[in-house]
């Protein structure tokens, strides 16, 4: 067991995204975003939902506020919604000030309370006329001037802000956006499910662009309002930890590290190291992008922490033939069950999803260590529930697995305290339950139940009170 190894005003907490929990697409002037459209084809969303209503935060934030003071939480990290800001979202389009002000109004209501707000400015609702005038992400030259102008009008609104995530997971937007198409704007090559896309080269496009827009920002930030904001600014990475299916086989071994490298330092390298991983360009060739020096300058250094979203880990077994063209995980398949017959973890309601609070504790090392120590705040981590969409609300609300994966998480985070690792904050996945993408409303990653068909109400699940005591027995008292 660790000890106190955590910091006095350690920042805890939970966290949320503004498609998934919002609603009120139409209202005070918000403009449409790519995934208002992508929800309404047809096959796209599980339960053929959308974040129409969601949990209606919008109309709901004192509610949000009470339980996140119900919990005892230090921290919310939410995101804006980029279309109820800027409805077209261009540097020349106009500026919703109701929008704004919504935004400037929730983070001043959090501050009273005594909860400091980490606001995440992208979490994939992209404005739908960005992608409709110019090809959206995929755009350098427009898109990164107007994501740049977009950050620009947040910093200056919100000097209170002392926490900035400029993407969350740009893995998923470039991947699932643009790859695979399980999340808008839906590209793929497979012309059974989009009639446009090309996944040997886009998501590598799109994974670049997104650099070059978080360096951008950050120079920003950096120039225009740290010196009197003192806020700190990074990206927030997606990363599932990593064990070799056979650790006597050194081609599963080095596999095991290929994943970390096409998922994790695809994006990491370049902001740390100052280029992409060898793996990936020599697997991917002239299909990655390369960096002006303009750019790398940019993007090397713009770091001033490391945002972690994790919830899960693999065994990861190599291949033996030559890697696929749209292949992206790095020539390697992943499974929950080892060699030995070792299985991961218990299965949840997400198909990818299986607790391991070792991989988190690893992971944790291997960017430290990657990394030459960043400042990590853990962004996401939380789990879905086998079946619990279907339990009765009492049993709901006696979520024990939820629980018990948030204290394994949390003593893994200050194992690896202990071992060397600098982690500021945790916020935990989710404050409620809430809009899952493609998954919609059946699975529920809350630590509060959302009553979907009893008009939004919410109700504290146990695992909401579990997270905050876990945390204390590991936070120094002074
Ligand atoms: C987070 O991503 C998101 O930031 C958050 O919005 C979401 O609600 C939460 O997870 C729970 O899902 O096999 O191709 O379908 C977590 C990282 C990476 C997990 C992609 C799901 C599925 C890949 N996600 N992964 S695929």
């Amino acid at each position: 067991m660790p000890g106190q190894v955590l910091d006095k005003d350690f920042l805890w907490g939970f966290a949320t995204a503004s498609y998934q929990i919002e609603g009120a697409p139409e209202e005070d002037g918000r403009g449409p975003s790519i995934w208002d459209k992508f929800c309404k084809i047809p096959g796209k969303i599980a339960d053929a939902s959308s974040g129409d209503v969601a949990c209606d935060s919008y109309h709901r934030t004192a509610e949000d506020i009470a339980l996140l003071k119900a919990t005892g939480a230090r921290a919310y990290r939410f995101s804006i919604s980029w279309s109820r800001v800027i409805p077209l979202g261009g540097r020349n389009d106009p500026v919703n000030q109701k929008g704004l002000d919504f935004y400037v109004k929730f983070v001043d209501d959090l501050l009273a309370e005594g909860i400091t707000p980490m606001v995440t400015l992208f979490h994939w609702d992209l404005p739908e006329e960005l992608d409709a005038r110019y090809g959206g992400l995929l755009n350098k030259e427009e898109w990164v001037q107007d994501y740049a102008n977009y950050a620009r009008v947040l910093f200056k609104a919100m000097p209170k802000v002392k926490y900035w995530v400029t993407f969350n997971e740009p893995w998923c937007s470039s991947i699932l956006g643009y790859s695979t198409g399980l999340f808008a704007p839906g590209h793929t090559s497979d012309r059974t499910k989009s009639p446009i896309g090309d996944s040997s080269t886009e998501p590598w496009l799109v994974g670049h662009n997104f650099l070059i827009a978080h360096g951008t920002a950050v120079k920003i930030y950096r120039e225009e309002f740290k010196p009197t904001d003192k806020g700190q600014i990074g990206i927030t990475l997606n990363g599932d930890g990593v064990y070799p299916w056979d650790p006597e086989d050194p081609l599963d071994v080095a596999a095991a590290e290929r994943k970390l490298e096409f998922s994790i330092a695809w994006f990491a390298d370049p902001i740390y190291h100052g280029h992409y991983p060898a793996s990936m360009k020599a697997q991917l060739g002239s299909r990655l992008p390369e960096f002006t020096p303009a750019e790398i300058a940019l993007v090397q250094g713009s770091n001033d922490f490391y945002g972690m979203n994790h919830y899960t880990a693999n065994y990861i077994t190599h291949k033996t033939t030559e890697p696929e063209p749209n292949d992206f995980l790095g020539n390697l398949t992943t499974g929950f069950i080892a060699k030995n017959g070792d299985n991961i973890g218990p299965e949840t309601q997400s198909f990818w999803l299986r607790p391991n609070p070792q991989g988190f504790h690893d992971l944790l090392l291997w960017i430290s260590r990657r990394y030459n120590f960043p400042t990590i705040y853990c962004t996401e981590n939380g789990t879905s529930v086998k079946g619990e969409n279907d339990l009765p609300l009492e049993k709901i609300l006696d979520d024990e697995f939820r629980a018990e994966y948030f204290r394994g998480y949390i003593t893994a985070l200050a194992q690896a305290v202990e071992d060397g690792a600098d982690i500021k904050g945790y916020m935990a996945w989710s404050l409620m339950d809430n809009f899952e993408w493609a998954e919609g409303y059946e699975t529920r990653f809350g630590s509060t139940f959302v009553d979907y068909e009893g008009g939004q109400k919410r109700y504290l699940k146990k695992s909401a009170k579990v997270v905050g005591p876990t945390f204390e027995k590991f936070i120094k008292k002074e």
